[in-house]
């Protein structure tokens, strides 16, 4: 079915999540909908207020715009706009983007009859950034654990709260999220190979087919998990990354307040030493 015909059969309304017809229609490529709107007057809102935060600031140069949470001694109260406010506001700017996204993305699914696997994915991303500014603030009692909204600045904090745990490479949960970034680059490096391997080849030859793609794997590592699991593999490997680094970000503090390298005192604590 071409593209055009496919359209007419799917854009028809229903399969909402809310207000019914509401917004239930397309605007050139884009679908709106109500979290259409959602989305749009959060971010066009948060945006607003970065640009805010960076005119009443020292700075425009790109790098250096920063927009700070509220100091440690507002604790979980509301700032003063100036003194942190407006980061707590574009903070639920950014959550409600964010939310109202994947909620149009989960509508769109449904308009298509497919998986929700796209915004099931995005709700990861969605929780890395809720963990860092809302729940571990919340957990140690103050906003101003948050991440500053400012490119060098944000950097300067991740530097800092790294050192605050000595060395944050060995926290556990690090280590394993680590372990799922490298082997995420692995796979799609596997991926991406094979298939041009087999399906881009040189002028002249034949593009090769799924037997040739198996037989790849089958005879280096004797074993293919096949065209449909590599791309399981491949959502499940970024998905575990992203949850132990929220993991990993949430113990620092709530859980463990002194140096990592220290955590592993456990070890030479085991009874079998002595
Ligand atoms: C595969 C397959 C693909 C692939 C890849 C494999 C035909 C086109 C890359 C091989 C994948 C394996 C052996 C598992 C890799 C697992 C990890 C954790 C890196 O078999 O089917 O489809 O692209």
């Amino acid at each position: 079915m071409a593209m055009l015909d496919f359209e007419k059969k799917y854009r028809v309304r229903g399969g909402t999540l809310l207000g019914g017809d509401l917004f239930d229609f397309w605007v050139g490529p884009f679908y709106v909908g109500l979290f259409g709107v959602l989305t749009a007057f959060f971010s066009i809102l948060g945006t607003a207020l970065l640009v805010y935060g960076a005119a009443i600031g020292p700075t425009w140069n790109l790098w250096r715009i920063n927009v700070a949470p509220p100091d440690l001694s507002y604790g979980l109260a509301l700032a003063p706009m100036a003194e942190g406010g407006l980061w707590q506001v574009i903070t639920i700017c950014a959550v409600g983007a964010f939310v109202t996204w994947a909620l149009r993305e989960v509508e769109i699914c449904r308009k298509l009859g497919m998986g929700l696997h796209v915004p099931i994915a995005f709700s990861f991303a969605i929780l890395a950034f809720v963990t860092l500014n809302v729940v571990r603030p919340v957990l140690l009692g103050a906003w101003g654990h948050g991440f500053p909204y400012g490119i060098l600045s944000h950097l300067d904090w991740v530097s800092n709260v790294g050192y605050q745990y000595l060395h944050f490479h060995y926290n556990p949960a690090h280590m394993i999220a680590i372990t799922f970034f490298f082997t995420t680059t692995l796979a799609l490096a596997l991926h991406g190979g094979l298939v041009l391997s087999a399906t881009n080849p040189a002028k002249g030859e034949p593009v090769k087919l799924a037997e040739h793609e198996n037989s790849v794997f089958r005879d280096t590592v004797g074993y293919s998990v096949g065209p449909l699991g590599i791309h399981r593999v491949g959502l499940f490997l970024p998905l575990a990354a992203v949850f132990f680094s929220a993991v990993c970000i949430v113990i620092s503090g709530p859980f463990w307040t002194r140096g990592w390298p220290e955590w592993w005192t456990w070890w030479l604590d085991l009874p079998i030493w002595s």
